[in-house]
């Protein structure tokens, strides 16, 4: 819908009630409230494990977190996409990514470091993980892909809340965002020669991934000589 006159015709046209569409995108916000306080509730645990790492460890395996809940349209159009009837009910049974938490790190290893401390996690379970890094999707995107539910306590008792975790590096992420970006601004068919850059593009971020883990692991080796050398 590009602009507000467009919409004020198409609800006019097909006959549609404003104030009863107004109040179901209403309903549908207040549905999806819970999804805010699951969020809270992992930030609040990643922000701790991070800090606590970066005390005992002396290494911070996250450099970066951002969370978002998808909007009542998004959710709409993905249950349309695969077939639901568009109901609250079927978007918290069937859409597993209405809150999500996008993490960033240094390197692979942290990635997999991330993911072990999230899974040992007693009120944590992990539903589905899509492993991204060892199975690349064809274009070239990488990422860890994990749906969990964790519970939030309301005054009415306690819900199990589904969250998507995507962890990433910051290559594997500056090309996702860039290819976000070409996939959308194409209407989601992209010319093959920019397809192609774009996979050469996605190797190229594999590589520097690979090339600074190589250039870290010679600094701590050369950091444990240098302690191991204090202490002779
Ligand atoms: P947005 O706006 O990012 O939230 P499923 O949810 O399991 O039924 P889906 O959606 O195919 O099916 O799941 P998948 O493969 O785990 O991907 C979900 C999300 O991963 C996408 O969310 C993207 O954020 C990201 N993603 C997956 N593939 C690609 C890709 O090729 N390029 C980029 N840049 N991101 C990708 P949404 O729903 O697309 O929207």
């Amino acid at each position: 819908m590009e602009s507000v006159k467009q919409l004020k015709t198409y609800i006019e046209n097909n006959n549609f009630n404003l104030h009863e569409i107004s109040n179901e995108l209403n309903e549908w916000k207040n549905s999806l409230i819970i999804y805010n306080f699951a969020l809270d509730e992992i930030n609040t645990k990643l922000k701790i494990l991070n800090e606590e790492f970066q005390f005992i460890h002396n290494h911070n395996p996250i450099e970066h977190i951002k969370s978002r809940i998808k909007d009542p349209k998004g959710i709409m159009q993905k249950l349309h996409r695969k077939g639901y009837p568009i109901t609250i009910e079927n978007a918290k049974k069937y859409i597993h990514d209405i809150a999500g938490v996008r993490i960033t790190c240094s390197f692979i290893s942290d990635i997999y470091e991330i993911y072990n401390i999230i899974e040992k996690q007693d009120d944590i379970k992990v539903i589905q993980v899509k492993d991204y890094i060892q199975n690349p999707k064809p274009n070239g995107y990488k990422s860890l892909h994990l749906i969990i539910s964790i519970p939030v306590f309301l005054s009415t008792g306690m819900q199990e809340v589904l969250v998507e975790i995507q962890i990433r590096t910051i290559a594997m992420d500056f090309w996702a965002s860039l290819e976000h970006k070409i996939y959308y601004k194409f209407d989601k068919s992209v010319p093959a020669h920019l397809l192609s850059e774009l996979k050469d593009a996605a190797d190229a971020a594999h590589g520097l991934d690979v090339k600074m883990k190589k250039i870290k692991d010679s600094v701590d080796i050369f950091q444990t000589i240098g302690k191991n050398q204090t202490l002779i």
